[in-house]
């Protein structure tokens, strides 16, 4: 049986995180990993109080276990979703893609447990001097915005430089990454492409094809030209918007190509102006599960792994 700090932080009992994928980790997604053992995680993305109330209340429904609620805080409703958050005292909050600061006292004081998503040591260690009970170190192999750090270097230098928990992201997809996560450092690790073909998950078919059919050179990171980069599964849209930052189109008109993109893709499936966030380990994601199915086959793979790591000590 694996046991971390986290289980016991988050009162969960596998150390496994869903991401919090915008147009796609919903309530119903979130419960079932909650309810799986895992921590299922709500995607505020850039949507109003009103929406994320209605998934909050979709997950409490479908599920008594804690989950967490990620807020996007590049989103123009960041200020309404944090106070709807400290509201509904929701048991977890996970940050990405900005220095959530400003809302640490609110959501302390509610008693919410803070965990922003990193991408260097020195944001982890001001996080921790903020008051988050822990930090997610995030690598740019992972879906959606990156940082320029991997995840085999970024979790050991995070780990040496807080002394609260980490959390591993980027790369990870099976139990040989959970067990790579520990040995690094981190008490646990966070999932989002794994999780993007759960049986749960609401994703349009076309997006889980494409990360079942995957391999591992199948993704780009585009966006770096306006300071965004992501990282998402090679199409005719992110090839075109890969050769469009290098060409005389402006600012403008390249922030224009990308519009929708992100809800194109996730609810509709579209191929052709889509743009389908996933990590690097999508090719290693071969079938759908349910999200049960996933964490344990996980734990259990991880576990296998850590029992045979001894064999090259002598
Ligand atoms: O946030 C993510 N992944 C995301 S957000 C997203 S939605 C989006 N839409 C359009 C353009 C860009 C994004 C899709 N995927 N991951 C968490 C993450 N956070 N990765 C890296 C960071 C990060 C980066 C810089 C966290 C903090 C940070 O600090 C910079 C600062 O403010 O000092």
């Amino acid at each position: 049986m694996i046991k971390t700090p986290i289980c016991e932080l988050f009162k969960i009992e596998y150390p496994i995180l869903q991401g919090g994928m915008a147009h796609i980790a919903d309530g119903r997604l979130a419960a079932a990993v909650s309810e799986a053992g895992g921590l299922g995680i709500i995607s505020a993305m850039n949507m109003g109080k009103d929406y994320l109330k209605e998934q909050i209340d979709i997950a409490r429904k479908l599920t008594e276990k804690p989950f967490g609620v990620n807020v996007m805080l590049m989103s123009p409703h960041t200020d309404e979703v944090a106070q709807l958050l400290a509201d509904e005292k929701v048991p977890v909050v996970t940050t990405g893609a900005g220095n959530p600061s400003k809302y640490m006292d609110i959501w302390n004081a509610a008693g919410i447990k803070v965990v922003p998503v990193i991408a260097s040591v020195s944001m982890a260690k001001l996080m921790e001097r903020a008051g988050a009970c822990a930090v997610i170190a995030e690598g740019g192999e992972s879906g959606g915005h990156v940082g320029d750090l991997t995840t085999m270097v970024l979790v050991p230098q995070v780990a040496s430089n807080v002394s609260i928990p980490v959390i591993a992201a980027g790369g990870i997809g099976d139990g040989r990454g959970l067990a790579a996560a520990f040995l690094l450092g981190a008490v646990g690790v966070q999932m989002g492409t794994r999780f993007l073909v759960a049986k749960e998950c609401s994703v349009h078919e076309n997006y889980k094809k494409k990360v079942l059919d995957a391999s591992d050179i199948s993704t780009i990171v585009t966006g770096k030209r306006l300071g965004h980069p992501v990282r998402s599964i090679k199409t005719p849209f992110s090839r075109g918007y890969a050769k469009a930052e290098y060409s005389t189109l402006s600012d403008d008109e390249l922030e224009q190509m990308a519009v929708g993109a992100l809800r194109l893709a996730a609810r509709e499936g579209d191929e052709k102006r889509g743009c389908f966030l996933a990590g690097q380990i999508a090719g290693m994601v071969t079938k759908e599960q349910t999200a049960a199915e996933i964490i344990v086959e996980v734990c259990q793979e991880a576990e296998n792994v850590l029992n045979g790591a001894k064999k090259w000590v002598k």
